[in-house]
């Protein structure tokens, strides 16, 4: 059916007549019944990937492109005088996600659909999501962040579970949205949700009754948990979360024969970081409950679940008191405790115990000790995990663990993001990559030709002057699209030292009001928001903020520099950055990044990576050779060593370099005074000269040394082109078609449909 027949019937008008959003929820439902009726093999056995987050981005291009509709839907508007960009726009960003964990969790649903894998995923309907960020006063504010319409992605379905807790039993109901694949199957993420979920609760921002669990649970993610309240209420949702999803799965195995004892024939499930952990006892439970004996349950359970890592900081590795889990989930204590007592019994090791001598029960140990694979995200991280972090759990249970080297679609992160790339991919290799992304090394035939070189230039200028026209439509920016791009997108977080890049931003102000000019204008952007609660990090945007304000306000240092940070970074906003950046900065303290998958979205769109020896960026400079990537820094096993000897000092490393000690005092000098809060300022100038935990100082010289090479290598323009064009022709590696090939040959085991 076109277009114009599909408005014809369903609105009685034409395309022409159409306002941009009827032509954007027409569009939607045809493209959902066209997902809908792909037919998808049952099969006997399905994953089941449990996630608190999934950072699915907009789905209507992505589905058109998935479902082979995209081309022809553009043109049949186009014809009409109709621009689908700017239907594109119509559709909110369903914001479920915050970070890499999230998106990565999008990514993978998008790969086991394309490679016709039965596979579905299962999350929470947050009705608000994360929070929407604005600035004011070079302050991060928060805000709500409505994406639920009348007619959208979610289509109610006719499931209910009742999910008890500790004071009160509430009833879950399942919204499910269709998971296209890439010319392969449709899958299905099914969100549960609460009925009685009131978004009128939300007062000023994002404040609201965090005790008023029957109308706020599925409103949030990641209700700031700086209090008791908070905290308990991240447990009623994992506990909602994981309770709905073991009743859903259980059912729909019964229904297909399973007789509970072999579960593990009908299921897999995924736990995404420790968030779903409760998952393993709630099942132990349920089996329990439908007769089968607890070390039976215990066992079976076992054989069923399988768990990733994707973080070694320990603030994120989630240990709940018990007295927390006794208000909120009173009967899962007693499994819990059996759990505690077969590894105690086993094992007279306190530090593999699943509750501690301060009664706080670790959820990462539940899934290790209970579930039958344990991944890291990136080689390195792998090994850290079996070296250092979880080393006595490697000892005990070296089978189980395993690397799964994250990865991204190339659908969303090529086909759909940068259509003028993979057009002139496609024009030089034909298009096999589309489903095959290893086919990307043939590209390595153009890295003498200049011609080519001359042409992938060409398309990162165009993506550059295409952001430079959105940004100044969508947030009234003004971006200099003759400048080196140079980006910092992601979380905000100490690890990831934005303040570094902003440390370097104050050097170069410095050099640049001394007379030193640079030899071509750059622009830094920055694209993060940061945990209402962390105190710092929302510090460290105010610092940017500042920067921002003074470098760009400044006659004599605008010319050549300037700062962007942009307001409410998501996946939109990635898409659109990403194509148009030079250099992707991937700049966390060596050992702490566990993967990272932004690296492996700007390398695939002809970005050089400025990064430290951590997380996938290894794995990037092992493909690209070291030509083609700046590493710098302290490697991982120094870092771990500076930890483990407590012997690293911010102070000694600003009193020894007088370009350290310039950086670091600018924060507080008159200049920032005038533009910035000087609580917030003197906080984080404390912050790096007497604790500075990430280790800034410590990189900080090398940094701006790589950082200055950077600057002078892209001068050589054809030698530029050439290291833009090895990062594209090796990012195959990288396609999530190939991680999750991996998952599904070591852990998974599903049949093809
Ligand atoms: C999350 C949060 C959220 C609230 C504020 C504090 C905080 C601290 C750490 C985290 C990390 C949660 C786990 C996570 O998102 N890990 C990321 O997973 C990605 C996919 O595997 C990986 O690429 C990133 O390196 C890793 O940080």
């Amino acid at each position: 059916m076109t277009v114009n027949e599909y408005v014809t019937g369903r609105l009685g008008k034409t395309i022409e007549s159409c306002s941009d959003r009827e032509l954007y929820e027409a569009l939607l439902e045809m493209t959902q019944e066209a997902a809908m009726a792909r037919t998808s093999g049952a099969g006997k056995k399905k994953l089941y990937y449990i996630s608190a987050e999934f950072l699915l981005g907009k789905l209507l291009s992505n589905n058109l492109i998935n479902l082979g509709m995209y081309a022809q839907v553009k043109e049949e508007l186009a014809a009409h005088g109709r621009d689908i960009a700017c239907i594109e726009e119509i559709e909110p960003e369903p914001s479920l996600g915050n970070g890499g964990l999230g998106r990565l969790a999008a990514c993978f649903l998008d790969s086991i659909a394309t490679l016709g894998l039965n596979g579905d995923g299962i999350g929470l309907n947050y009705h608000l999501g994360l929070f929407k960020q604005v600035f004011e006063n070079h302050l991060q504010r928060e805000t709500a962040n409505p994406w639920i319409e009348n007619i959208s992605w979610l289509k109610r379905q006719d499931k209910s579970y009742t999910v008890r807790f500790g004071n009160l039993s509430v009833k879950s109901c399942l919204y499910d949205m269709a998971v296209t694949g890439y010319g392969g199957r449709t899958n299905r993420l099914h969100l549960f949700d609460l009925e009685s979920v009131d978004e009128g609760i939300v007062t000023g921002g994002i404040s609201f009754d965090k005790t008023d669990v029957e109308r706020n649970l599925t409103l949030f993610l990641y209700p700031d948990d700086s209090d008791e309240a908070g905290r308990l209420l991240r447990i009623f949702q994992q506990y909602f979360m994981v309770s709905s999803a073991a009743q859903y799965i259980l059912e729909e195995c019964a229904e297909k024969g399973c007789n509970y004892h072999d579960l593990y024939d009908y299921a897999v499930i995924q736990i995404n970081d420790t968030h779903p952990a409760m998952v393993i006892p709630e099942l132990i439970r349920l089996l329990s409950e439908r007769g089968v004996e607890m070390d039976e349950a215990v066992r079976i359970v076992s054989k069923t679940c399988a768990y990733t890592n994707h973080t070694i900081l320990a603030e994120a590795l989630e240990k709940w008191p018990v007295r927390y889990l006794q208000k909120v989930v009173p009967h899962l204590i007693p499994i819990i405790e059996i759990l505690d007592d077969k590894v105690r019994r086993r094992y007279q090791d306190e530090s593999l115990a699943i509750i501690d001598r301060s009664d706080r029960v670790h959820m990462a140990h539940i899934a290790i000790h209970y579930g039958f694979s344990v991944n890291g995200v990136a080689a390195l991280h792998t090994e850290i995990l079996k070296g250092i972090e979880l080393h006595r759990f490697y000892q005990i249970y070296p089978e189980k663990f395993n690397n799964k080297t994250n990865g991204i679609t190339f659908r969303r992160w090529l086909l759909q993001c940068n259509p003028l790339l993979s057009g002139w991919i496609e024009s030089k290799i034909g298009g096999d990559f589309k489903k095959d992304a290893s086919q990307l090394q043939r590209l390595m035939a153009f890295a003498g030709d200049a011609e080519a070189l001359r042409e992938l230039q060409a398309i990162k200028h165009a993506n550059r002057r295409a952001l430079k026209s959105y940004l100044e439509r969508t947030q009234g920016i003004e971006m200099d699209d003759q400048s080196i791009l140079d980006v910092q997108a992601k979380r905000l977080h100490e690890y990831k030292r934005q303040q570094m890049n902003a440390l370097y931003v104050i050097h170069k102000y410095l050099e640049i009001r001394g007379g030193c000019l640079p030899k071509r204008p750059v622009t830094v952007v920055f694209g993060a928001k940061a945990a209402p609660a962390y105190v710092i990090a929302r510090d460290i945007i105010h610092l940017i903020l500042c920067l921002q304000e003074l470098v760009n306000g400044d006659p004599l240092v605008s010319p050549h520099m300037k700062v962007i940070m942009v307001e409410n970074y998501n996946v939109t906003l990635a898409e659109k950055l990403i194509p148009a950046c030079d250099i992707s900065e991937q700049i966390s303290l060596a050992s702490k990044e566990a993967s990272g998958t932004g690296n492996m979205k700007f390398m695939l769109n002809g970005a050089v990576t400025l990064g430290t020896m951590d997380g996938a960026n290894m794995e990037i400079a092992q493909l690209v050779g070291a030509d083609n990537i700046y590493l710098f820094g302290e490697n991982s096993s120094k870092v771990i060593e500076h930890y483990e000897k407590a012997d690293y000092r911010s102070r000694s490393y600003y009193e020894r370099s007088p370009m350290v000690r310039d950086a670091v005092d600018f924060i507080v000098g008159p200049e920032m005074r005038k533009l910035g809060q000087r609580e917030n300022l003197e906080r984080l100038y404390r912050e790096l000269l007497n604790k500075d935990w990430f280790m800034t100082l410590l990189d900080f010289e090398e940094y701006v040394r790589t950082r200055d090479r950077v600057y002078a290598d892209f001068e050589d323009r054809m030698g530029w082109a050439r290291k833009t064009l090895v990062n594209i022709s090796h990012a195959g590696f990288f396609s999530s078609d190939r991680t999750v090939e991996e998952y599904n040959r070591d852990i998974w085991r599903l049949e093809r449909a």
